[in-house]
């Protein structure tokens, strides 16, 4: 099995990127944004307690998401691999996701870091919060996310960096461009 975390904070590409890898790769594709989307959109008890969070720029409690991680991994015993986008976003969601991998005989190949500047990241979610519907449109939640992503989320990055299989990538080219650079540590791998 292939498995790689696409990592990076808001608005780095995550998404994006995991499309283009899917087609290329034909790993199965894990987004936890997506995952909770669709929770809200069927109304879900688990869909209306995330809103809360996500409306507010938080990370959704580790419990939830690890839940539903396992359960995705439980669905697809037989895929290739995985694209794991947007999980894991805490140290915690990490020693977790290693455990379930674990327990398949398997492990995290690569965690691929879209580096983006911050100004570009605001400018990204304020013209994506245009046209998407998603709570995340204004600069006050943006902020909040953005500040999240540096208290929570970044240390994922050392934990990963620990066990040598960090891929830091600049992100803040165009979509084609970011997808070279990714396809370069696809490839070696
Ligand atoms: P996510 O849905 O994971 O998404 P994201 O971080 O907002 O954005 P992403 O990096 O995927 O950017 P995109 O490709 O769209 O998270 C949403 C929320 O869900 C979180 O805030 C949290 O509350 C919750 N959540 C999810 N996972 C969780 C977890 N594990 N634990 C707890 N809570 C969790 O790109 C952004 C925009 O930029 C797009 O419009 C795109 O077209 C554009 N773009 C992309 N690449 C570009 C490029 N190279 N050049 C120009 N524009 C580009």
């Amino acid at each position: 099995m292939l498995n790689i975390i696409l990592f990076g904070p808001p608005g780095s590409g995550k998404g994006t990127q995991s499309a283009n890898i899917i087609e290329k790769y034909g790993l199965k594709h894990l987004s936890t944004g997506d995952l909770l989307r669709e929770e809200i959109s069927n109304e879900t008890a688990l869909g209306l307690d995330a809103k809360r969070y996500m409306d507010n720029g938080q990370l959704v409690p580790d419990a939830v998401v690890i839940g539903m991680i396992d359960s995705k991994l439980q669905q697809h015993p037989d895929a290739k691999g995985f694209i794991f986008d947007g999980f894991p976003r805490t140290t915690e969601q990490a020693v977790a996701l290693d455990e379930l991998l674990q327990g398949k005989g398997s492990r995290i190949a690569a965690l691929i870091s879209l580096e983006v500047p911050e100004e570009e990241l605001k400018r990204r979610l304020l013209d994506r919060g245009q046209v998407s519907g998603r709570s995340d449109d204004n600069e006050e939640v943006i902020n909040k996310r953005i500040i999240e992503y540096k208290n929570k989320t970044a240390a994922v990055a050392d934990y990963y960096a620990a066990k040598g299989v960090h891929h830091p990538l600049k992100g803040n080219g165009s979509i084609s461009e970011t997808f070279q650079l990714i396809g370069n540590v696809m490839d070696a791998l």
